[in-house]
């Protein structure tokens, strides 16, 4: 069966504000630039871009995401000692380095002191990895092969929608041989749950961070001597499509 890329970005007096993509087949196109056009066109925009890809390769079917484990703390300094924990452990890098790349997420990662479009990529010589300061990397080609009835099962259980995108997102990443450990903040305001991924759990942490910020991202954590070339293939050109949720 041929498919898609459906991605849908909006944004105002130039600036990114939010984007969403969905790999579906042909036939159910209109229906998801219309689902789409509903969740961005929340927001004030002046341009929404519509991108349609056929994928040039067969996607990797995933059974499972990552198992959900779910945190709560009594402020966002307690959550985030907790992530700088299961960093260090998992990378090998100093507290210091660790809380310092944290706090830039927290206050805006990009060189213009803005959001960074992508994901900060940094090894565990605490060295900077990505192409572009001001992009970083994107995961993009990942989606539910059933999302409805994820999205249904989620909401169930207490999750959000947020919670299936970027659980299959760091689902996709963890996939990636040379990436170790994902950290990540919402850029929305009030959504204040953020999250540890390692190749063993998704780490639900509540909250991460400080309500009212608007700063958020996200930061891939590789190995040594990775290779970028192929981390950024990867990521932003495998699709993967996941079966179901470990919760
Ligand atoms: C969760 O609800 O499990 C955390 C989701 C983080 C969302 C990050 C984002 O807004 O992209």
């Amino acid at each position: 069966m041929k498919l898609f890329s459906v991605k849908l970005r909006a944004s105002k007096d130039g600036k990114h504000i939010s984007g969403a993509e969905r790999i579906t087949p042909y036939e159910k196109i209109n229906t998801v630039i219309n689902q789409l056009y509903h969740r961005l066109s929340r927001k004030e925009f002046d341009s929404i871009n519509i991108k349609i890809d056929i994928l040039k390769e067969q996607p990797l079917l995933v059974e499972k995401t990552l198992p959900v484990v779910n945190l709560t703390f009594k402020n966002h300094i307690e959550a985030n000692k907790t992530a700088v924990q299961i960093i260090q452990k998992q990378t090998g890098l100093s507290e210091e380095k660790i809380k310092q790349l944290i706090d830039l997420i927290h206050s805006g990662a990009s060189p213009d002191g803005e959001n960074m479009r992508g994901a900060i990529i940094v090894d565990q010589k605490g060295n900077r990895l990505e192409r572009d300061r001001f992009r970083g990397v994107r995961t993009t080609h990942v989606d539910y092969l059933e999302r409805d009835k994820i999205i249904q099962k989620l909401i169930k259980k207490g999750f959000t929608e947020r919670t299936a995108d970027a659980l299959a997102l760091t689902t996709k990443n963890m996939l990636c041989p040379d990436i170790i450990v994902e950290y990540c903040i919402s850029d929305e305001p009030d959504y204040l749950t953020g999250y540890i991924s390692t190749k063993e759990a998704y780490y639900r942490l509540t909250p991460l961070k400080e309500k009212g910020n608007k700063k958020g991202g996200r930061i891939y954590f590789v190995k040594n001597g990775a290779d970028i070339d192929e981390i950024y293939r990867f990521l932003e050109e495998k699709p993967v499509l996941i079966k179901d949720v470990g919760i």
